[in-house]
């Protein structure tokens, strides 16, 4: 029998407008809403998160919103302004994110609001427990949510509770770093699944049970307060067929042609919310060394940057984006000349058409993280060339990287090294970047996100039966 799912997230996978008093919702397209609409629209189940800040509004407007809400399963769950604040800029993207992407030199020096974390993740717990039926499954996403599967166990004994861990789970000795590390692990140690993009962070979570808890925990499952859980790898994937029937279609290769009008640039492409987990600073660098180290590429080669706006109101995000300002700037500024730019930065958001044009226009994709869970934007790349051409240069520190071993692998940490492997995607033989390109879209194409999906619900169906490869 198919069971139905609750789905519990910090953003809920529509765009909420109010103009003139009057609520507009619009669904977002983005690949975990793209994955989950069979799970959560098709077969009556919801979707539990924050629509976002939207301004005052009165009751009747209110009804008029939870209404549109409810027509495409949506239920919202609100945020005061003092609690955009402190949970989702102070803790979640000012502590929480920081940790677990290794980064402690980001902290503020006193952390404080985890009570206002907790009553956050209370008030979307006790959302869930009213839409509850029993026998549904509900599936908890992600670091801002870390102490909902602790309380909704207390809330409903009985549920089956899932939770994806969308970034990496960091090394021990980092996580512990984090005064509140043994109430956040107890957090998620409410659920009975608990999914990983990598082994890797799952081997960082076990070992964390161990010597926090002093738990003994196997590789695939922990005995916890007399409940078995589940812990599972489940690298996400993406609507694989969706890229590549766009990266085909006549508008995005009209696109691809003006933007490569120039025929004899190289074009390097990097996509990124600006986020210093994404390493854009030293992929900068890495470029300007690959124009020292090799002038034979002045005037031939262009790396064109996209850095979406991001975390605007934490304050190491607009530090960071004067940063990339400066550099950009500085390395325009020593090597144009009055025909050509070497980057071209573009600090937005672009459409979906544009986004994959510049994937398909790439003759190398330069994904370059310090720390990232997964990385989309790599899948992405190889999804949408269906000419099965283009190299990617991908950091070993995506938890991609587990996957896409047919990528040059580099080291972001290594600013040489990065260079030398941009040189050698722009000189790669032709049979080499097909033949990788290959192997990259098999993998993309087999395990997409509807597979991932099913992965991840089955193992949590299955009461406790181990669903991995
Ligand atoms: P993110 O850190 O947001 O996700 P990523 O996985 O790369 O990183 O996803 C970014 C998404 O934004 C992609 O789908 C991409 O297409 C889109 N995007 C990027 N630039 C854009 C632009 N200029 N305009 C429009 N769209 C753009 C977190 C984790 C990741 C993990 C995902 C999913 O940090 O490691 O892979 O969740 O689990």
């Amino acid at each position: 029998m198919k069971r139905r799912v609750i789905i519990v997230s910090m953003r809920l996978p529509v765009t909420v407008t109010v103009e003139h008093g009057r609520p507009t919702v619009r669904p977002s397209v983005g690949g975990l809403a793209t994955g989950l609409r069979s799970v959560y629209a098709e077969d009556d189940g919801v979707w539990i998160g924050w629509p976002g800040r939207v301004e005052e509004l009165d009751a009747a407007e209110e009804r008029t919103l939870r209404e549109h809400l409810a027509a495409l399963h949506t239920v919202p769950v609100y945020l005061t302004a003092h609690e955009t604040t402190v949970f989702y800029e102070g803790i979640a993207n000012g502590v929480l994110w920081p940790v677990f992407h290794d980064r402690l030199d980001q902290l503020p020096l006193r952390v404080h609001g985890w009570d206002v974390y907790e009553q956050v993740n209370a008030r979307f717990a006790d959302t869930v427990a009213r839409h509850y039926h029993p026998g549904d499954l509900i599936w908890v996403h992600d670091y801002q949510l870390l102490r909902v599967p602790a309380i909704l166990r207390e809330l409903l004994p009985e549920a089956r509770i899932g939770f994806f861990l969308h970034i990496p789970f960091p090394n021990p000795e980092i996580f512990f770093a984090l005064p509140s590390r043994e109430w956040l692990l107890r957090g998620m140690l409410g659920a009975d699944l608990i999914g990983f993009h990598t082994w890797r962070f799952r081997g960082h979570f076990t070992a964390a049970m161990r010597r926090l808890l002093h738990l003994q925990p196997e590789r695939e499952e922990a005995m916890y307060e007399g409940r078995r859980i589940q812990l599972g790898v489940f690298p996400m994937g993406i609507d694989a067929a969706g890229y590549a029937e766009r990266g085909a279609s006549p508008r995005v290769l009209a696109e691809v042609a003006r933007l490569r009008s120039d025929r004899d640039v190289r074009f390097l492409v990097g996509v990124d919310r600006l986020d210093y987990s994404k390493g854009i600073e030293r992929r900068l660098l890495a470029f300007e060394r690959l124009l020292q180290t090799h002038p034979e590429w002045s005037t031939r080669v262009r790396l064109v940057q996209i850095a979406v706006p991001s975390r605007a109101g934490v304050s190491a995000y607009r530090r960071l984006r004067e940063r990339v300002d400066g550099l950009v700037g500085r390395i325009n500024g020593a090597f144009g000349t009055p025909r050509w730019t070497p980057i071209h930065y573009m600090y937005r958001s672009v459409s979906d058409d544009l986004l994959v044009a510049l994937y398909r226009a790439a003759d190398v994709m330069v994904v370059t993280p310090v720390r990232d869970g997964m990385n989309l934007v790599a899948k992405e790349f190889a999804a949408s060339r269906t000419d099965e051409d283009g190299v990617l240069v991908l950091s070993e520190f995506a938890g991609a990287a587990e996957e896409l071993t047919d990528a040059l692998l580099v080291n972001p940490y290594d600013v040489d090294g990065t260079a030398e492997a941009m040189h050698r995607a722009l000189v790669m033989p032709r049979e080499e970047r097909h033949a990788r390109m290959r192997a990259l879209r098999r993998v993309v194409q087999t395990n997409d996100v509807a597979r991932w999906v099913e992965r991840f619900i089955g193992a949590l169906a299955a009461n406790g039966a181990s669903e991995e490869r």
